[in-house]
């Protein structure tokens, strides 16, 4: 492998995968962007006038006295302003004449269960909603818990939040009873708005029984908001209170009231590997500023004609910003998909995209893995030449899988946009923009315009080009979070005490030769080998290069020789056969493309990966298995058999 640098990385990304295509733009797309690189001069001669702009797309109810009022590490943005999130994501596009345009396509996951809402019907809702949580007693600042599957009354359910100025704590649905309970103390909310069910893998999934599970626990949840969805029995307790029954009866008129710009909008939980989880802070003006602006940028969204469709699920950070907020401050249409993608069958997103025209499609690293691994044969159905824009978010992309998406989903016309962010920064922060950079496959390129990034060494230092080290963000940013709700101490401890003035988001990068970002996953990631510093993300990615692999998981393992070994997890394509010198094939091709020292000591062909539920490898549980230990914590896992799944695998280690 290639000598140290400063960061003490071994340069392996000059080599990695021998994918060195740049794609360019294309000249269309380029000429009719919305941002061009002129932002990026903008944003570096003034950022805060940058931001005052970007600001300005909203309506506010009062301006703003100071952009920002920095008492590091704790930020106020467009201090003095008053607005209101439910008005500039509804209200505004309906008095400016574009009520009748749809606000979304919902789609359930049984077939031909279809919703869709105006931007007039989209109001009308939030309306009854937010008169009903009045009369529930909720006001603002109170907090409520929302436990819910895909359904439309999900961002009625926020937008309603917002409107009133209550401050919601969404919990995705997949969560057990402990965890929704700890999350409603932790944020002590009053109210609980949650479904009967909702339609997963073909059939009703019950919410309703973990709520009451929880709120039994829970004396000051006063009452649980319940929408009808599967129509199945549920048990009813004197807290319940039926969604058609108070909402339906409301006033669609409600007056939405300016707030702080500072005001609290929502907490989100991060799950985090160890510890209690944190509740996340956002607050209004900035998080809506920044979520709205990297919407138009990133995903260069004409509202007039573009129909985008994000398939996270709103219960992660993602849905907040890229399904309700972002895009509905922006004016957009977009799609809301109840379901898996393989119910009921495995071409239902392909479908979707042909059925709505869809012109910007942004999902996951780990559903294009699988999408790969069910073969190219399904998207090749369908008619996908709506689609102009691609996106991806959640992990490092592979460099294998962001080509394949860009040529089977893609068509290989439409730009593929790697956006790196967290929970904690409530917007996208490094990403390519697609009518500007000529992107490199796996790369999330340069901090967008406004976002100062930068990758350090363990003393805080700059890297040069071709080094490693850690990622940190030098300024603060509309978006970023407060605090940690009820605990600065911890926020303190957590995101700005690494290194001196700069925020630690926990992710490894590296700055290649161009001085483009390379995003390598958290920094608990990486593996210490013969005293190199290897990634896990490029072991994987060396080995999703290979045309049998679909794909990998790498961790270090105790090594008495040398000190961690590279154990790997490998699932294969679809057609590839699990032939006995497979494993001796993929060491050697890993030692080719990234060189001897990265070469795994083992590897393990398993059937499926372990994963949390927003679709991230739990590499700590595979660790468990490469070091012989027994199996840690497995309750977060969105398939708690996958890990026994493994297990049985494991005599015919290699
Ligand atoms: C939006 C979201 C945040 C962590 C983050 C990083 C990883 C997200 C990425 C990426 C490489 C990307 N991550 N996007 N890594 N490239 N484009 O996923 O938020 O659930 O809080 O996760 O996800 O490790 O620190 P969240």
């Amino acid at each position: 492998m290639a000598p140290e640098t400063a960061g003490n990385e071994p340069q392996a990304l000059s080599n990695l995968l021998k994918e060195n295509r740049r794609f360019e733009p294309p000249a269309d797309l380029a000429a009719a962007a919305n941002v061009t690189e002129a932002a990026y001069n903008e944003a570096a001669a003034d950022r805060l006038a940058f931001w005052e702009r970007a600001a300005e797309r909203l309506t506010w109810a009062k301006r703003w006295d100071t952009t920002l009022e920095w008492k590091a590490p704790f930020a106020k943005w467009f201090v003095g302003g008053e607005l209101n999130v439910a008005y500039n994501c509804v209200d505004r596009h309906v008095e400016e004449g574009r009520g009748d345009k749809v606000a979304y396509h919902w789609e359930g996951e049984p077939e031909g269960d279809t919703r869709t809402l105006t931007y007039n019907d989209l109001k009308r809702e939030v309306g009854k909603a937010a008169n009903a949580l009045q009369e529930l007693g909720v006001g603002k600042g109170d907090r409520v818990a929302i436990y819910m599957p895909m359904i439309p009354e999900l961002p009625i359910a926020m937008l309603a939040c917002a409107r009133i100025g209550a401050i919601h704590s969404v919990v995705f649905g997949g969560f057990s009873a402990s965890a929704l309970k700890s999350r409603i103390d932790d944020a002590d909310a009053k109210l609980v708005i949650t479904a009967d069910g909702g339609y997963r893998r073909g059939k009703p999934s019950a919410l309703k029984p973990t709520v009451d599970e929880a709120v039994a626990e829970c004396p000051q949840v006063e009452h649980v908001l319940v929408v009808r969805r599967t129509g199945e029995d549920v048990a009813t307790s004197g807290k319940d209170v039926w969604w058609h029954d108070l909402v339906e009866r409301q006033s669609d008129q409600h007056t939405a009231e300016p707030h702080d710009a500072e005001d609290p909008l929502y907490i989100l939980y991060t799950s985090g590997t160890t510890g209690k989880p944190k509740g996340i802070l956002h607050t209004t003006g900035g998080y809506l500023t920044q979520t709205a602006w990297t919407h138009h940028a990133v995903f260069d969204l004409k509202p007039e004609t573009d129909i985008y469709w994000c398939t996270a699920d709103i219960g992660w950070v993602t849905g907040h910003s890229y399904i309700v907020y972002g895009p509905l401050a922006n004016g957009a249409t977009s799609v809301i998909y109840e379901g898996t993608p393989d119910t009921p069958h495995r071409g239902r997103f392909w479908e979707i995209v042909q059925k709505y025209k869809i012109t910007i499609l942004y999902t996951a690293p780990t559903a294009i893995r699988t999408f790969m691994k069910w073969g190219d044969d399904i998207p090749a159905k369908y008619d996908m030449s709506s689609l102009r824009i691609l996106g991806s978010v959640g992990e490092p992309i592979n460099p294998e899988a962001y080509v394949w998406y860009r040529e089977h989903i893609g068509g290989e016309r439409c730009p593929v946009v790697d956006t790196w962010w967290q929970t904690e920064t409530g917007a996208i922060m490094i990403s390519p923009l697609p009518g500007v950079t000529a992107a490199k496959p796996g790369a999330a390129m340069r901090p967008l315009p406004g976002i100062v990034a930068d990758v350090v060494d363990d003393q805080g230092n700059g890297v040069p080009n071709g080094g490693g080290g850690f990622l940190a963000v030098r300024e603060p940013w509309p978006s970023m979070l407060r605090t940690i709700w009820g605990d600065d101490q911890r926020y303190i401890d957590t995101y700005w005490s690494r290194f001196e003035g700069m925020y630690f988001p926990g992710d490894g990068a590296k700055k290649d030769e161009d001085g483009d970002l390379w995003l390598l996953g958290r920094v608990d990631d990486v593996m210490l080998v013969s005293g190199h510093n290897i990634s896990t993300t490029e072991v994987e990615s060396a080995l999703v290069s290979h045309p049998k692999v679909a794909e990998a998981a790498v961790v270090g393992a105790t090594d008495p020789l040398t000190g961690q070994a590279i154990v790997s997890f490998v699932i294969l394509r679809g057609t590839a056969e699990e032939g006995d010198d497979i494993a001796t094939e993929l060491r050697n091709h890993v030692a080719k493309t990234l060189g001897p020292i990265a070469k795994p000591r083992q590897i393990l062909v398993v059937p499926e990966l372990p994963k949390t539920r927003s679709g991230k490898i739990m590499r700590r549980l595979l660790r468990d298995v490469a070091e012989n230990r027994s199996i840690g914590d497995v309750t977060t896992l969105a398939d708690s058999t996958v890990m026994n799944l493994i297990s049985e695998k494991l005599p015919s280690a290699k």
